[in-house]
């Protein structure tokens, strides 16, 4: 081929023509090919990096055939397709959902062996692709591979990120963020499509053209454009028969740039717009479930929902005549708001360019959008500023307007006179002396289906943000709990677990996820318990090995690991957690004779980069761990961890070696959780509030086999209304007040004694996330938690039952319900 030009003189070269073949020879002879002929390396020259490169680009040819099969039916067929369209795609690595999709795993262990390589070092050189921030970009991702392994025909579209989620380093207990350029090395699972372009404007004026009949037509001139380029990741269903289209989009400088500018030496002003176009893919914001708020977010936001529209428009005409039968042939999901532009932009494609009267555009645009809602918490909510917009995407502003006023023209024609209720649900918020752009409202608006992520937060959603909006269009608020993939959080982060489970369950549990419930009948059986509970202390050893190595601390793979992984949020409480850890430190020093069960308390999980008490939250981890890890008198009864660095490979060492599952968010603002549904299925119990996806996860596995404590959300509303100091809460639990006594007084910072004083000061205040009303509950609950371990084969028997019940969590089954009740798409049926 062409590419033996490449490999160096005087090496033999092996054949390169084992593109599909899989066993363990063909496996072995492809790798090599792509040593030689794709990374230019011999075997003695090759690093590990080098045979990653290698084993990654085998695997990705074996996808090839099936993704252009896919590709080929669908077209062939005009079947229906979806369109997830998110600013977050948090993947995590990819060469063992490849691998272990197209079952081939074990042989490729084999092959690789046979080279002197292991398959399990060159898995921790592939560098993690951290598109996202948390939960809304991880399930994302989870939803992608449940599309391939569902064969529902689907493109992801987002912007592949230069720079994912920074690296978090701790340096004196306190969060530093590098930049994470995770495609500095090249990424073997993406094609670029360098020929796949379109130009997105910005900015500039509209100009209105008269017609003969009728309304006026609409043009718009961009001051400026930015080219959108696709770059396209296969993503592979369980079982490899599916391939579907990950399409990432990286900015690229319109050419020639200014080429004035340039000739006439402005050499430095003409890179300078180069620059400015190129900034809107360059980084992530890091910032979950705060909205980011700046120009370069909003230039992100319609950068991708515009190229991504070209794309998908450009698809149908060049196989219909016209855009009228697009809600036949294209199903938008908007993963939250973050895309909600895409309406506007929808329009104008249908209104300025097809020239389609308005009416049949907007039953078009509905038709087509779906909203999924992520957040409820007020602060969350996405809103522009009317002249950032008017400045950036001046026809669009225009658009929202009128979408605007024809929607409260109906609601006054059908009656609708309560001011209240029309301001409530205009698209245009006024206030701050400013009008801003409610981001939810539009995406409410121009959709026939919005969703939320748990049974809890859809009955939130109905009675808060959209009450009045529910209220007029009854039908359109529906719930879709949300799932994880099983392949990635059982199958490939646990194998052990896995194989006692195809053990007693038959090898039929891989594919369907119901069949897990088999194992309740066995969960008293102690042979079954034992297997259960070597597995969870192997990979517990495991995850000690991580621990030891990344921050010096040695556990007992024996005593219970106490997890609490997640973004660090106020709303998630991590800071209940601590005082938790503090009030049992001191329980323990005050009663050293008592029978102690020894904890290993584990936290890991970034702070946004400008939420400080977020930060703080993380130095406070860290300075309770170093207090309590150094001080004899605890005797290894406790101790506490904060893992640097949370990301999605570190979550996939973590939860198997879960035995508690830390779900502890203020009821009524964690919206679903998805790590609480990945413990649980390793055979973690969960200590949690009756909050997003809990409530369902308790139905499921039973009230003997979850711990859950604290105020409801019904309750934390009430709170809301009365008021939220909690002196009389602290004054009646001395327990608390030693404890926010010790920090705040620098019991454990004592290089720094006031460094917690206003933290603790703002709890006994304003305590409006409910830490010090729900202290004592929780504490209670832990002891609970306690007693259970004690009783070996009780707690036993409550994994079992948790990893038992949790089947209906798989993301399979969300994605079968978002196609039969939005997308109408069909999905296939399970073997
Ligand atoms: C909202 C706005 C900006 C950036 C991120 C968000 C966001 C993230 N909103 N919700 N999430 C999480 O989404 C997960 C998936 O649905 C949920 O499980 C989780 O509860 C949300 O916090």
């Amino acid at each position: 081929t062409e590419q033996r030009d490449a490999a160096g003189p005087g090496t033999a070269l092996p054949e390169d023509h084992l593109r599909s073949g899989s066993s363990v020879d063909d496996l072995r002879g492809a790798v090599l090919a792509k040593l030689a002929y794709a990374v230019g390396k011999t075997q003695p020259d090759a690093s590990q990096r080098d045979w990653f490169l290698a084993t990654a680009l085998a695997v990705r040819d074996r996808i090839v055939q099936g993704w252009q099969n896919s590709y080929r039916a669908t077209n062939a067929g005009g079947t229906k397709r979806v369109y997830y369209m998110s600013l977050e795609f948090l993947i995590g690595r990819l060469m063992f959902d490849a691998l272990t999709n197209l079952g081939l795993t074990d042989a490729m262990r084999e092959a690789l062996s046979g080279l002197g390589v292991d398959l399990d070092t060159l898995r921790e050189v592939e560098p993690d692709a951290a598109l996202g921030n948390g939960g809304l970009g991880r399930l994302a991702a989870c939803f992608m591979e449940s599309m391939a392994t569902l064969a529902v025909p689907a493109y992801g579209y987002g912007i592949r990120y230069e720079n994912g989620l920074f690296r978090q380093v701790v340096k004196d207990g306190w969060q530093q963020e590098y930049p994470e350029n995770w495609l500095s090395f090249g990424n073997p699972w993406e094609f670029a499509r360098p020929e796949i372009a379109y130009d997105i404007g910005f900015g500039g004026h509209v100009e209105t053209l008269p017609t003969e009949a009728g309304p006026p037509r609409y043009e718009w001139f961009p001051s400026e454009t930015v080219e959108a380029v696709a770059y396209d990741t296969p993503v592979v269903g369980w079982r490899g028969q599916h391939v579907n289209t990950l399409r990432l989009w990286s900015a690229r400088a319109g050419d020639p740039l200014r080429l004035d500018a340039f000739n006439q030496g402005d050499h430095v002003g003409a890179m300078a717009d180069r620059v400015r176009a190129e900034a809107i893919s360059k980084v992530l914001y890091p910032s979950d479930a705060t909205p980011a708020g700046q120009e370069l977010r909003l230039r992100q936001e319609y950068f991708f929902a515009a190229a991504s529209l070209q794309d998908l428009v450009r698809r149908h005409l060049k196989k219909y005549p016209t855009l009228h039968n697009l809600p036949d042939k294209a199903a938008i999901q908007l993963n939250d708001t973050h895309p909600a532009i895409a309406v506007v932009e929808l329009m104008r494609i249908l209104v300025d360019l097809q020239t389609m009267p308005w009416a049949e555009a907007w039953e078009i645009t509905q038709a087509t959008f779906g909203y999924t809602n992520h957040t409820l918490l007020p602060e969350a909510l996405e809103t522009w500023p009317v002249p950032l917009m008017e400045r950036l995407l001046p026809r669009h502003m225009q658009i929202i307007y009128l979408v605007n006023a024809l929607h409260l023209d109906k609601l006054r024609a059908a009656g609708q006179s309560d001011v209240e209720v029309l301001r409530s649900v205009s698209i245009i918020a006024e206030g701050w002396g400013q009008q801003r752009v409610k981001m939810g409202t539009l995406a409410f608006i121009g959709s026939h289906r919005i969703n939320g992520v748990s049974a809890l937060h859809t009955d939130l959603m109905r009675q808060t943000v959209f009450r009045d909006l529910n209220a007029l269009y009854p039908d359109r608020i529906n719930n879709k709990t949300n799932g994880i993939t099983f392949r990635r959080w059982l199958i490939e982060a646990n194998p052990a677990l896995t194989a006692i489970l195809v053990d007693v369950l038959g090898p039929a549990v891989l594919d369907d996820p119901s069949r897990l419930e088999g194992l309740a009948a066995h969960a008293g059986d102690p042979a079954l318990q034992a297997r259960i509970r070597a597995a969870k202390r192997d990979n517990k050893l495991a995850l000690g090995r991580i621990i030891a190595a990344r921050t010096g601390v040695q556990v007992d793979p024996d005593a219970l690991f106490d997890i609490q992984i997640k973004r660090i949020h106020e709303y998630k409480r991590q800071h209940l957690n601590l005082l938790e850890t503090v009030a049992l430190y001191n329980a323990i020093r005050a009663e050293p004779w008592r029978d102690w069960a020894p904890r290993v308390k584990i936290f890991a999980g970034k702070a946004a980069a400008s939420y400080h008490t977020a930060k703080l939250i993380i130095k406070l981890a860290n300075d309770v761990a170093r207090t309590i890890n150094d001080d004899p008198t605890v005797r290894g009864r406790l101790k506490v961890v904060f893992l640097p660095n949370y990301n999605v490979s570190l979550a996939e060492r973590i939860i198997p070696a879960a035995d508690l599952s830390e779900q502890i968010s203020t009821a009524g603002m964690e919206a679903s959780g998805t790590g609480n549904m990945k413990l649980a299925l390793n055979g973690a119990l969960t200590i949690g509030t009756l909050d997003g996806a809990n409530v369902e996860i308790k139905e499921r596995v039973g009230d003997d086999n979850i711990f859950i404590f604290g105020l409801t959300a019904e309750q934390v509303a009430e709170r809301h209304r009365t008021g939220l100091s909690a002196r009389d809460t602290i004054a009646a639990s001395p327990r608390l007040a030693e404890v926010l006594e010790a920090v705040s007084s620098g019991v454990f910072s004592p290089d720094d004694t006031g460094r917690y004083k206003d933290f603790v000061q703002a709890l006994s205040d304003n305590d409006h996330f409910l830490v010090t009303a729900d202290f004592d509950a929780y504490y209670a609950a832990q002891r609970q938690v306690d007693a259970l371990w004690r009783d070996e084969a009780a707690w036993w028997r409550c994994s079992i039952m948790n990893t038992a019940r949790v089947g209906w969590f798989s993301s399979d089954r969300t994605i079968g319900e978002y196609a039969r009740d939005i997308w109408n798409v069909p999905v296939a049926a399970a073997e």
